[in-house]
């Protein structure tokens, strides 16, 4: 018999209900990301960004400052903080927001954590020197991404000696042992297969389908597919057309069991969670 406790994460000073599937927004604050250059601009529409996607029912903000995308460079430390750290001071002081921070560098978790982030989203799943140690102290939950090798070059050939989802869950047992043995216990824990990180659209579909390899591991499971190439090459549609694809797979996730929706579009988003928990609920054989 499950505990109703084990559904609720404390975030610092929220506590995340994740008794049914919850929708995570995602806030980028990389240039690139942004049209206007100025600075003070782009934190106002940052804000402005994060409020629109709370009042459309996220429950988690998700505060990127370095690009992860395929191919996508490497970004100094103190450019990252810059980016991050004063979208996260704001984002908690006036709008008191469950921020969560898609970082993988120590000195971004120290600081967004001291500044009343409430969950750490690391791609890398604590694997940079310190990290295990600072988000152990951190006191936050983690949610622990499988990839393999760095962005900069996981596109080029990702190959795996085993189906997939084994492979996947086999590298996230070793980082929950090594959260574990850092003293983060795994009631702290979520898990993200990374969708779209060093993988092919038939690793990925295949890592969808078999989700359930992952559902044993006995954590909370956390998805991102939010118009990833994986769309755009099953269905041939551009970044801007991928929402209707999205949104099928935002469905799947959550028969699959997943419970924490990495989005853009936060709106329909929650309403494809919604629908599909919905049914979920009724008259499920025995
Ligand atoms: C993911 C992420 C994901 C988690 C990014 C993008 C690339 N964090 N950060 N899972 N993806 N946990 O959104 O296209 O899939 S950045």
């Amino acid at each position: 018999m499950k505990h109703p406790s084990d559904s609720f994460l404390q975030c610092g000073r929220h506590r995340l209900d994740l008794s049914y599937p919850r929708v995570m927004g995602i806030l980028n604050v990389t240039p690139d990301s942004f049209s206007d250059g100025g600075h003070h601009a782009t934190l106002d529409d940052a804000l402005r960004h994060a409020e629109t996607m709370l009042a459309e029912g996220a429950a988690v903000i998700d505060v990127g400052g370095e690009s992860t995308r395929p191919g996508a460079a490497a970004v100094p430390v103190e450019q990252e903080l810059d980016r991050v750290i004063p979208v996260v001071e704001r984002l908690v002081r006036e709008l008191d927001a469950l921020v969560s921070v898609d970082t993988s560098s120590p000195e971004v978790m120290q600081e967004a954590s001291a500044r009343g982030a409430g969950m750490l989203n690391d791609v890398r799943a604590l694997r940079r020197p310190g990290a295990l140690q600072v988000a152990a102290g951190s006191g936050l939950p983690v949610c622990l991404m499988h990839m393999l090798g760095e962005p900069d070059a996981m596109q080029r050939s990702p190959r795996y000696d085993e189906p997939v989802e084994l492979a996947v869950a086999c590298f996230l047992e070793e980082r929950v042992a090594a959260c574990e043995a850092a003293g983060l216990r795994r009631e702290r824990l979520l898990l993200d297969p990374g969708f779209g990180f060093a993988k092919t659209v038939e690793h990925n579909l295949r890592l969808l389908n078999r989700m359930t390899a992952l559902k044993k591991l006995g954590l909370p499971l956390m998805v991102g597919m939010s118009r990833k190439s994986m769309i755009g090459k099953v269905l041939g549609r551009a970044v801007e057309e991928r929402l209707p694809g999205g949104l099928a797979l935002v469905s799947l996730a959550v028969e699959r069991g997943a419970r924490l929706l990495r989005v853009h579009d936060v709106g329909p988003s929650v309403d494809a969670a919604n629908m599909t928990w919905a049914v979920l609920q009724e008259g499920e054989e025995p």
